[in-house]
């Protein structure tokens, strides 16, 4: 049988902003087991980087995006699995189209649902790529 060689994949990741707040929920999901993670997946064929993240958004938490802007981008392989996987993640800032609005958990197999987390107490144990951006200074906000 042929083997499919594994190929890097693309990911949108949001930082989902609120007052001082950011939006984490714990994973369910072999990568980052029980980790707390930014909403977030797979770029799907021909989607904008917007259209993913807000996709997404809706599909994990319910939420509508709003204005996002792009942050960063981070190219990473993960060993920690026994398949390896290797992942160019594009790192957008948003908030929602309604501040009011509040996170479901319409995926409990992938998360154990979401929360606002103050950025200056942020839960423990973070996911390793968020956790690397954080102890490197990175900070999601403006700066106004
Ligand atoms: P999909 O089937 O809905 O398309 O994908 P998903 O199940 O929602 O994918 P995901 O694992 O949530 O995100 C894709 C990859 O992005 C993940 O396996 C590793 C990488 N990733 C990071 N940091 C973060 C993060 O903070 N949150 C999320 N969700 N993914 C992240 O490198
Ligand atoms: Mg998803
Ligand atoms: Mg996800």
């Amino acid at each position: 049988m042929e083997e499919t060689q594994p190929v890097p994949r693309v990911g949108v990741v949001l930082f989902v902003l609120k007052g001082k707040s950011v939006l984490l929920g714990r994973r369910r999901a072999s990568i980052g087991e029980s980790t707390f993670a930014l909403p977030g997946g797979h770029l799907e064929f021909g989607e904008s980087f917007e259209e993913c993240g807000a996709r997404e958004l809706m599909e994990e938490t319910g939420l509508e995006m709003g204005k996002a802007d792009f942050l960063t981008v981070t190219n990473k392989v993960f060993l920690e699995k026994s398949k390896p996987c290797h992942y160019v993640i594009i790192f957008l800032r948003a908030v929602l189209a309604d501040p009011n609005q509040v996170p479901q958990n319409p995926e409990p197999d992938k998360c154990d649902g979401w929360d606002w987390y103050d950025w200056d107490n942020l839960p423990q144990p973070l996911f390793s790529t968020l956790d690397e951006m954080v102890r490197s200074g990175f900070n999601p906000f403006p700066s106004t």
